[in-house]
């Protein structure tokens, strides 16, 4: 070749793999390449041939558009997809949009999974065995068109297929924290997605890829502003913008809901009060609603964080928080909309302890709310630490449903930099017992709404979504945004099957990759609560900012403090909220109270949670209460290190952009981990006045060093 030759090559090769988008992680798990197993790949492409869509609508053309683009990626192959049925290998639609489905023996089966549920099976049309994709709902068979596509990314026969799917939630959510300046309150992948200087007119492409990364997992709303609201979005100005949002949306099946500032009637409405039972308020959030509806007719509905950390509220006019909501459930009534009404609240007096406060407040209003209310209650009683008890709500509301709200952006687990998996925590929190029925009361069936029979039910997900290129930052984080989202169609789904999923799906179906990466998310969240707060411990992070530890913390007010949670002192450490201390235990279901409040009986990855303990409490393993933090610390951060050589070790399984990223990112979380090692035992050292043991390599930095570490803007404030 000559030298002419050579770097014409070489710029076409640079230019062939820039146009293929390289693997920046933009196409989160709809990464769409070829079936690595050939043959397999070859069977599908006889499989799939051919394929008819019915129906005319925005929503068929959504599932043509995917379809398509899947299976050119997915089989290296052009298909050949139609909108009429003429002996097609594979039907998808409806018995309303096709007459060969309407003509099929299964419409009982068709209306039991509901017109977000789906069948994929074959059938017989018109004398030959066909693949068919179903449901009473377009929509439904978009999702099904998702199901497919998934089964090909995760490389699973067709052949003697059944599946039939239902959501067991009716309102699967994700909540932006996005303020309209495109700040994103504890957002750590950049700026707002929502270009709102820009909209209407100007339609980011990423508005789609958003809704079919949602639709693809089975998000059917989003909550676009932050919870800390501002009145503005509720203006012409803005429902107009959002009415561009809305527009690409609603193809996928995702309802758009907003934010409802409380005193939104005095500070855009000129009047001067924001008293629910003041009739002209009333009225004005009647008016309102109506106008949002004639802008956005499937407009979802108002989400509220009222008398909460500073946000007007109903409490404002010596009114309930049921009064609150009612007003707005019922301006939104007339349309079909729903309120989310937060249980995350807190007065300005200190409580005892902060942790009794949702209950104590909302328990007694169970009667109290309108039929299209839920009450939308964090994971656990405190805020979305990296381990927390359930929320003792869950269950003991049984007239209103109950929504989850966890927190997908990591907050208080590393921000956007340390690699955890959260759906074990989902599930951790989805399984545990309740026992308000008694045993096998979950929290899963309380959401799901077959405990107390209730046909809203739902779950939220504080999104970890912003403008950067691979949309949440962390390449990891894209498997909580996803896991979240399957948990929100299923609680039932196992933090395994979900991260084998994901793996196939994002990276590939390679085993040696699996084998390595799967156990290590399975592990990663176990690994941030030892390297952060082990054993019950809960907020210890820095002020403000949460982001690495804090435990000096002790400016503001006392229930912001670390040391209003550790409570250590030189006999031991832990909060007591058993039946002798704080009594938050008696908040929760007898069996459960019991269990918590025994010192014997209450598991060690709560006890500082619920007790007292002194640094020398025997614990399981032999160790001493202080021996156990030290081992629990030190094998934390031991535990990054084996991820650093895990990660290192599929360094060639994958693209080198992604393998790198995450690697960088790693050593971060690495160096992070043993400051947060060292932060914490150095400062309750102070207390138990105990050594580290020896056997473990001694912090290098003094206590000191640590607490005068200050940083300046860090993301998410
Ligand atoms: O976790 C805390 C956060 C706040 C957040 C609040 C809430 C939106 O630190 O940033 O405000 O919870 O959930 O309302």
């Amino acid at each position: 070749m000559s030298k002419l030759n050579v770097l014409f090559f070489l710029l076409l090769l640079l230019m062939t793999s820039t146009a293929s988008g390289a693997e920046d992680g933009y196409d989160l798990w709809l990464r769409y390449v070829p079936v690595e197993n050939v043959q397999l790949r070859e069977k599908y492409q006889q499989q799939l041939q051919n394929v008819a869509i019915s129906g005319h609508s925005e929503t068929t053309a959504a599932i043509a558009e995917e379809l398509q683009r899947g299976l050119k990626g997915l089989l290296n192959k052009d298909c050949n997809i139609q909108s009429e049925y003429t002996n097609q290998q594979v039907l998808i639609g409806t018995p309303g949009n096709s007459p060969e489905i309407a003509a099929l023996n299964i419409q009982g089966q068709l209306n039991e999974l509901g017109n977000e549920g789906y069948l994929i099976t074959h059938q017989i049309v018109k004398g030959k065995a066909i693949l068919l994709v179903a449901s009473t709902g377009e929509i439904g068979t978009l999702y099904g068109t998702f199901h497919l596509l998934r089964l090909l990314q995760t490389q699973q026969p067709l052949a003697g297929i059944y599946i039939a799917e239902r959501p067991k939630t009716t309102h699967r959510l994700l909540n932006h924290w996005d303020n309209l300046d495109r700040t994103v309150e504890r957002g750590y992948a950049g700026f707002s997605i929502w270009d709102w200087h820009k909209l209407p007119d100007y339609i980011d492409p990423r508005y789609k890829d958003y809704a079919r990364a949602n639709a693809s997992i089975g998000i059917n709303g989003t909550v676009v502003s932050n919870v800390n609201a501002n009145a503005l979005i509720l203006t012409p100005h803005y429902l107009n913008k959002l009415n561009g949002l809305a527009n690409v949306f609603r193809p996928y099946g995702i309802k758009i809901y907003l934010t409802a500032r409380f005193s939104a009637p005095i500070e855009i409405g000129g009047l001067p009060t924001a008293d629910p039972l003041n009739e002209e308020v009333q009225q004005w959030w009647k008016n309102k609603a109506n106008e949002i509806y004639a802008i956005i007719p499937d407009f979802g509905g108002f989400l509220v964080k009222a008398n909460s950390e500073g946000q007007p509220g109903p409490q404002d006019y010596k009114r309930t928080h049921a009064e609150g909501a009612n007003m707005l459930a019922r301006a939104l009534a007339p349309h079909g909309g729903v309120v989310m009404w937060r249980a995350f609240v807190y007065s300005h007096e200190v409580p005892v302890d902060r942790a009794l406060q949702a209950y104590n407040e909302f328990k007694p209003l169970d009667e109290d709310f309108d039929d299209n209310v839920f009450v939308q209650v964090k994971n656990g009683p405190i805020d979305f630490q990296p381990r927390e008890p359930f929320h003792p709500l869950f269950g003991a509301m049984e007239q209103t449903p109950i929504m989850m709200e966890f927190q997908i952006t990591q907050e208080y687990l590393g921000c956007a930099t340390h690699l955890v998996y959260l759906a074990p925590l989902f599930k951790e929190v989805l399984d545990a017992d309740t026992y308000a029925k008694g045993k096998g009361s979950t929290v899963a069936k309380v959401i799901d709404g077959s405990l107390h029979q209730h046909t809203l039910s739902g779950m939220a997900g504080v999104s970890n979504i912003g403008n950067d290129r691979n949309w949440t930052g962390h390449p990891f984080g894209q498997a909580n945004w996803y896991a979240y989202g399957r948990l929100a169609w299923n609680p039932e789904f196992t933090a395994e099957a979900l991260a084998d999923e994901w793996i196939r799906m994002t990276y590939t179906n390679n085993p040696a990759f699996i084998e390595v990466v799967k156990p290590m998310m399975l592990q990663s969240r176990e690994t941030a609560v030892n390297y952060m707060t082990p054993l019950g411990l809960h907020h210890q992070m820095a002020w403000d900012h949460h982001w690495g530890p804090g435990p000096w913390v002790n400016i503001g007010r006392p229930d912001w403090t670390s040391k209003y949670y550790h409570r250590a002192d030189s006999l031991g450490i832990g909060f007591d909220r058993t039946t002798s201390g704080s009594n938050a235990v008696s908040q929760y279901f007898p069996e459960v109270r019991d269990h918590f409040n025994n010192l014997e009986t209450c598991p060690e990855e709560f006890l500082l949670w619920f007790h007292h303990v002194p640094w020398n409490h025997p614990m399981k393993s032999g160790n001493t209460l202080w021996g156990e933090m030290c081992e629990k610390y030190y094998s934390g951060a031991a535990q990054v290190k084996t991820m650093q050589k895990d990660w290192d070790s599929v360094k060639d399984l994958i693209d080198p952009q992604q393998y790198d990223h995450v690697r960088q990112l790693l050593k971060i979380q690495a160096n992070e981990a043993i400051w947060w090692r060292n932060a914490l035992l150095l400062y309750f050292q102070q207390y138990s006045r105990l050594p580290i043991p020896s056997t473990f390599e001694q912090p290098d930095k003094t206590l000191e060093y640590y607490m005068n570490l200050k940083f300046h803007f860090v993301p998410g404030i």
